[in-house]
């Protein structure tokens, strides 16, 4: 099994590949970025597809496995570097969160004909969960503050109006994460851009 320090993750700040470096930042797992000029269409060139055939960013290779999809990269490191991630329970709540994000949440960001009350329902679901804990898993901050709280940076740019005010825990808390030394140069470099990452 290769060594931490061979997982080079193929990234962009303003790709997808920021969420899965603020986690291993958080971890203090060592790994190599490497960064993908989008601008100049590395992504698509030859030998990226044949780490990401669909041609997209980030991409995460670790001795033999080649992994897309930034979800499961989180996945990934949860189970082999977060030392609190020990039994099938633990992993079955890491990959509820993040697929919680990465469905309910995203579908926020990006569908534009969102079924009426669905913003209302997820983010009053938020709320709730962060009135009550100072992270979303709980009392510590876990893969699941990744996830969600990277969804959470995202909505300042893909979601300009939103006003997260009207959630104050949920406010509250998205300006707390964001400022953990580990979010925090991805996130104004995102939300200073104003632009949708990556694209
Ligand atoms: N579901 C994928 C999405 C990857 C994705 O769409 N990446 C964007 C940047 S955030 C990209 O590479 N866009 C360029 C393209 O689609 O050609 C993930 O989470 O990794």
């Amino acid at each position: 099994m290769a060594p931490a320090s061979q997982l080079k993750l193929y990234t962009n700040v303003r790709s997808r590949g920021s969420i899965v470096e603020w986690y291993l930042k958080e971890l203090g797992v060592q790994y190599e970025p490497v960064t993908i000029n989008m601008q100049k269409k590395e992504h698509k060139e030859e030998w990226f597809t044949s780490i990401n055939p669909l041609g997209k960013v980030p991409a995460l290779v670790h001795g033999d496995l080649k992994l897309c999809e930034s979800g499961a990269m989180l996945l990934f490191i949860a189970d082999k570097y977060d030392e609190r991630v020990e039994t099938a329970e633990d992993r079955a709540l890491c990959a509820q969160w993040v697929l919680f994000a990465y469905t309910d949440m995203a579908e926020l960001l990006f569908n534009k004909n969102l079924p009426e009350g669905r913003m209302e329902a997820v983010m009053t679901y938020l709320e709730s969960r962060l009135a009550a804990h100072p992270f979303v898993a709980g009392p510590e901050f876990t893969i699941a503050d990744v996830a969600v709280g990277s969804h959470l940076v995202f909505s300042k740019v893909f979601l300009p109006q939103l006003d997260l005010g009207k959630w104050p825990a949920v406010a509250a808390y998205e300006k707390r994460i964001s400022a953990r030394p580990a979010c925090e140069a991805w996130a104004s470099v995102v939300c200073g851009a104003n632009m949708p990452p990556g694209k």
